[in-house]
């Protein structure tokens, strides 16, 4: 199956030519618009092109401030490799590219100039506790708010322009590229922008003079290099000018490598973060010169030019921080001279190939098909949305847009490098919203939710990385803030191991110590559907202990013998309490993971048994007044309160502390808070409840929110927005989309628990459960028709559908077939 795919791609994009099959591009899984994009993009680029400022050129600012580049936003095309991210404008008159390398940041601890890390920052306010609790012991709400206020945050500001010492600062973006065409759009037609997700590959193509041009892009992972090449059904039509402009709070130099290649070599004014872009170009016929930093090619029949990048930025592992350059330790120049030299060497089809395989490994792992009889209609994507909207099903849109998810992962995330940050790989400026950042309170965590469930395993081990780099300065922040083993995180993170709460004495969002065994439950989660006992014991396990061990000593052990979480805050909503829903049902997670795990490899009795002990006595879920799910230790929740947080349902999702099978009562509790909640909200908070319905296992109602995320949070290119652009809520929607078709949170297989009945007839393979089975499952007439699970690990299975539950023992590597018969059941063949 898989080579004939191959095959079929290969031909479609090597052996048959330039327009290899127009309507073949739409066939697959592929975005396309069908209006050529205007020049407007470039006019949020302040350091750009002077001439195509215009006056729109105001800088970008943080925070929650819509982005300017509306045709970057909403039309351009993403295409990356874990390292590198590009967006593609296709613009007739000068294709337009937008450039990262995701450890480009502003900001962090001074490590160039030999300085402190973070973790000097820390507060030391642990001895503040006691004061708080008593506070609370009185009924003096007041004095524990203002304690926790002053105390528990920093001096760190989270602007990006602030000299002081410690910056918190930005992601930011390496510039952009320009390729002038000489054509404009008079007499042009047949124009399509094309993101091909089976290949993962840009394309644009349009007829002009009889002429068919076509541009082709991928970022490939293996070579990582960006490769586009420029092409055309006639000889001697490339007629095109490249140039680049850096990052413009940078300052460097460019030079000619030959006279076919450019190397720009720089550093950020912010930190002096050195980084390097190479450029090299290759042309069929026609001229190629090299002047002023512009590579010029004259009647050319085809151009290829590759690109890559780096920074000096070095991952920190090392538990001791004892290099004074902690996070400064790659030459770019060499590294980007060894990609640039392997990627010539190699040409387009040799790398097309490479690309083609590493990528499609993954992606065609899983395959999504709804009502496939009753598809079929040829639109280009923003059309498609536009009929949905207008309550046209399209179940086309919906494969796409699951799919979709599954690609931005691919391309956001790969291992040896950072995981997606808030836009991905993709954000356009030197500064942006949230900072482009790591947020740890619940954006990165939706960022990963599809990735063990989607088998795209592999994609998680960047969120790994970044965990581990967090243990050090995390341990620090624990310690200062709460007295406490283990370590932490706060809301925000950077590639340079922030673990501290910001400056802000608004600690509704501010203080967020959970966001360390947040972060932490997904370890155990990756273990879990790996079943990598390796990893468990030699990377995972101390990650996940330490995290116990902090939310144990983090919670306030009352004299009467409970737990609790004093203070707390519910992330981004409410007052100071003294006892969240949400912390303890994160809290819940993470003891019950270090427990599992511990058992697992049979190590650690005596830390076990405290935390089972603190478990068993931790302050329990409460009903309040509406039968709502409490958010907090008072009953004040407010019904009309529809707030993009639902921070308190943490244990229906991504938790498992609260289920429709085994805690009834507190799912319709949860039900509840859901309903006063409402169906709207931003585009990640529609991803999070749509998650949540599919738990509670109303597929009709997780449809609704499935629908009103992709009407009203999605963009034409199927980006999500919340507004603005953030890309959490696309991951969380491919996440609720297999949560409505499978789950295995509760120890058990659940086929199609919360099947729309929009969904009357449908597929799917490849989608994995935890304990390292793989399933596939065909439904007809909206019931389950046949499942094959494959055991990767061997194990004991129990598969429940509807009422009926059956259970065996599996062998390694083995199938096993299970049909469906509403008179006999569950059979297992
Ligand atoms: C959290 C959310 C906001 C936004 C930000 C990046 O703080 O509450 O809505 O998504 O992250």
């Amino acid at each position: 199956m898989k080579n004939f795919y191959f095959l079929l791609i290969s031909s479609l994009f090597l052996t048959s030519g330039l327009y290899a099959g127009e309507t073949d591009y739409t066939q697959g899984l592929s975005i396309w618009f069908d209006t050529p994009n205007t020049l407007q993009g470039y006019a949020a680029w302040y350091g750009g092109r002077p001439d195509l400022w215009k006056d729109e050129n105001k800088p970008v600012t943080a925070g929650s401030g819509h982005n300017l580049d509306a045709s970057w936003e909403s039309q351009s095309l993403p295409i990356g490799n874990g390292s590198l991210g590009a967006n593609i404008m296709g613009s007739v008159e000068a294709e337009r590219i937008t450039f990262n390398e995701k450890t480009l940041w502003r900001g962090g601890p001074n490590t160039a100039k030999g300085a402190d890390y973070y973790w000097n920052v820390n507060k030391q306010s642990a001895h503040l506790l006691d004061e708080i609790r008593k506070a609370f012991t009185e009924g003096d709400q007041k004095k524990a708010e203002m304690l926790t206020r002053q105390n528990f945050n920093s001096e760190v500001s989270y602007e990006a322009d602030g000299e002081n010492p410690f910056r918190f600062s930005s992601f930011t973006t390496m510039g952009e590229f320009y390729v002038e065409t000489g054509l404009n759009m008079i007499g042009m037609s047949d124009y399509k922008r094309i993101l091909s997700l089976d290949s993962a590959m840009a394309v644009v193509q349009f007829k002009k003079d009889r002429v068919a041009y076509q541009r082709n892009f991928f970022i490939s992972y293996p070579a990582n290099v960006m490769v586009v090449r420029f092409s055309a059904d006639q000889s001697g039509k490339q007629n095109l000018v490249f140039s680049y402009a850096p990052n413009p709070l940078s300052t460097g130099s460019m030079v000619s490598d030959g006279n076919k290649g450019l190397v720009y070599t720089a550093s950020l004014d912010n930190n002096g973060m050195k980084y390097v872009v190479r450029i090299q170009a290759e042309t069929k016929g026609g001229t190629l010169s090299n002047a002023d930093g512009k590579l010029t090619v004259k009647d050319a029949d085809e151009v290829v030019f590759y690109i890559t990048a780096d920074t000096d930025y070095k991952i920190n592992f090392d538990p001791d921080f004892k290099d004074p350059k902690t996070y400064i330790g790659v030459n770019p120049e060499e590294t980007t001279k060894q990609w640039m030299n392997n990627a010539v060497a190699q040409g387009y089809t040799a790398l097309f190939n490479q690309h083609y395989n590493d990528y499609a490994t993954l992606f065609n792992r899983v395959r999504l098909n709804l009502n496939p009889a009753v598809k079929g209609v040829n639109l280009p994507t923003s059309q498609r949305l536009k009929n949905y909207r207008k309550g046209q099903p399209d179940y086309y849109l919906e494969e796409l847009y699951y799919q979709f998810g599954r690609y931005l992962l691919i391309a956001s995330s790969r291992p040896g490098n950072m995981p997606a940050n808030l836009q991905g790989i993709w954000h356009n400026n030197v500064d942006g919203p949230w900072r482009v950042d790591y947020h740890n309170n619940i954006n990165i965590q939706m960022n990963y939710w599809p990735a063990c469930s989607t088998n795209l395993n592999e994609c998680v081990l960047p969120l790994i990385d970044f965990i581990r780099t967090l243990v050090k300065p995390g341990e620090k922040t624990a310690q200062a803030y709460f007295g406490a083993r283990g370590w932490t995180a706060s809301i925000s993170g950077n590639i340079f191991g922030f673990t501290t709460p910001l400056e802000s004495q608004d600690m509704s969002w501010n203080f967020n110590p959970m966001a360390g065994p947040w972060l932490a439950t997904h370890i155990w989660e990756y273990y879990d559907y790996t079943r990598d006992l390796k990893f468990l014991k030699e990377t995972g396990y101390e990650l996940i202990k330490s995290s116990a061990d902090f939310a144990v000593d983090y919670l306030w052990h009352k004299p009467d013998g409970t737990y609790t979480a004093a203070p707390s805050t519910s992330p981004e909503h409410g007052p100071i309490d003294q006892g969240a829903t949400f912390v303890h049902a994160v809290v819940r997670e993470i003891l019950m993971d270090a427990i599992e795990a511990s058992k697992v490899l049979g190590v650690d009795k005596k830390e076990r048994k405290q935390w089972e002990h603190v478990l068993a006595n931790l302050v329990p879920y409460q009903i309040g007044r509406y039968g709502q799910l409490m958010e907090w230790s008072v009953d004040i929740d407010d019904p009309k309160d529809e707030h993009r947080h639902v921070n308190h349902l943490f244990g229906l999702h991504p938790g498992h502390t609260v289920s429709p099978v085994t805690t009834p009562e507190l799912a319709k509790a949860a039900k509840v808070v859901l309903v006063h909640r409402g169906d709207g909200a931003t585009g990640w908070s529609m991803g999070w409840k749509l998650n949540q319905w599919a738990r509670l296992q109303d597929g009709n109602h997780a449809y609704t929110l499935f629908g009103n995320l992709l009407k009203n949070g999605t963009m034409d290119n199927l980006w999500d927005t919340h507004p603005p652009f953030q890309i959490d809520g696309n991951f969380g929607g491919t996440a609720g989309i297999t949560e409505m078709l499978l789950q295995s949170h509760m120890g058990f297989i659940q086929l199609l628990p919360a099947l729309p009945d929009a969904w009357k007839d449908g597929s799917i393979s490849g989608i994995c459960a935890k304990g390292n089975f793989e399933v596939d499952m065909i439904w007809e007439n909206h019931q389950l028709k046949e499942a094959v699970v494959r055991s990767n690990a061997g194990g004991n299975c129990v598969i429940k559908y509807l009422d009926q539950t059956i259970s065996f023992k599996t062998v390694k590597g083995r199938s096993y077939q299970i049909g469906y018969d509403a008179a006999k059941g569950l059979i297992k063949n």
